[in-house]
């Protein structure tokens, strides 16, 4: 839909008025309302890489959710202000892992007699809390373009994973692309005592997967596979790993979202493609590649946006730049040291990868 020509100018204005000071990022899941005003547009660890290579822009303005801000006052400089346009744009996903769910199930493994063995590997889309235990504990922060080779320097370090807190990335990644089996593996729930665990189950898996979710990527189901199969001959079916196991497995590929824009960008004119992500980007990237003859669909049948995304609209966008460029510093996500510190740790050994 089209946006609000009045506020469409007074963002343009705003931003006119800021200048270099301002720098606005937009994840690929933000409406296209929001994207238009956009100095880049990526996954939530090329946009923290982008905010931080601009070190003269005093103001980032954050265009996705909470742990994405966070991540970017963690590699941006101490001058710089990372500001998100509406504090209600959380993760589901990162909510499902907190501090102190997170310690308890450490107490769990060392009562196991294991937490010596466990390295722990966390999910970008995780707090800064949870990254910092991940940098206190010896482990590693992951994308899902980098999960395979974190995994692989996970098991140097230790014999046993504890990954956080997307299980289904955890899981595909094991078993996709280090040959693991499915027994291999088990699942925390912070909701149970011991995690609906025994310490016999504990001590026998290598990957113990925190019971967290994606909500929009987890709709997608093995029926939605099937339907779009069997409605457009020759589809080439292609998810994000945060997708249930049985959808990854029925897949034809499975990429991060850099990845699935990629696997587009290079597609031959009349291929056709089902995408398994979030509907902003499939839409946008639709409408993108449709003049060149490529069909692209949104692999469910229903609409999901995520909707904490779509927090971040027009207006709230407007309200943000308009504040800063009269002198307020409205919305700040700000990470207190020692959590930084800790977290910045975890990230850097992400940045070492080979
Ligand atoms: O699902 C998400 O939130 C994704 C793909 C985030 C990101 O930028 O990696
Ligand atoms: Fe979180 Fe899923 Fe939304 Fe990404 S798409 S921000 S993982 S709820």
């Amino acid at each position: 839909s089209p946006s609000d020509p009045d506020l469409v100018e007074r963002a343009r204005a705003a931003k006119e008025r800021l200048g270099d000071k301002v720098f606005v990022l937009g994840h690929h899941y933000q409406r296209d309302e929001v994207i238009q005003f956009a100095d880049v547009t990526g996954d939530s660890f090329k946009l923290a890489r982008d905010a931080a290579a601009r070190p003269e822009a005093e103001y980032i303005v954050f265009c996705g959710v909470h742990f994405m801000a966070e991540s970017a006052d963690i590699l941006t400089s101490d001058d710089q202000k990372v500001v998100l346009p509406d504090l209600a744009a959380g993760c589901s996903m990162a909510d499902m892992a907190t501090a102190e769910q997170v310690a308890e199930c450490w107490d769990v493994l060392t009562e196991a007699g294991i937490s010596e063995q466990v390295v722990p590997v966390s999910y970008m889309n995780s707090s800064a809390d949870i990254k910092a235990f991940t940098g206190k504990h010896g482990g590693t922060i992951c994308t899902s373009s980098n999960a395979k080779r974190a995994l692989e320097w996970a098991f140097e370090q230790g014999e046993k994973v504890l990954f956080l807190p997307d299980q289904h990335l955890g899981r595909n990644t094991a078993v996709r692309d280090m040959g693991m089996s499915l027994e291999d593996c088990v699942v925390y729930n912070p909701h149970k005592p011991n995690g609906g665990l025994t310490t016999d189950q504990l001590r026998a898996a290598k990957m113990i997967l925190w019971r967290g979710h994606c909500s929009v990527h987890g709709r997608f189901s093995l029926e939605s596979v099937e339907d779009v199969r069997a409605r457009i001959p020759g589809v080439n079916v292609l998810v994000h790993p945060e997708c249930k196991h049985e959808v990854v497995a029925a897949a034809d590929y499975v990429g991060s979202t850099e990845h699935i824009i990629k696997t587009l960008e290079a597609a031959p004119a009349g291929s056709k493609w089902a995408i398994g992500t979030e509907l902003n980007l499939v839409r946008r990237l639709a409408n993108r590649f449709a003049s060149e003859g490529k069909e692209i669909v949104f692999l469910d049948k229903t609409v999901c946006f995520c909707s904490t995304m779509n927090r971040i609209d027009l207006p709230h966008l407007v309200w943000a730049l308009e504040s800063l460029a009269e002198g307020n510093l409205v919305n700040r996500i700000e990470v207190d040291r020692e959590t930084e510190q800790f977290a910045k740790l975890a990230l850097e050994r992400m940045l070492a990868l080979p």
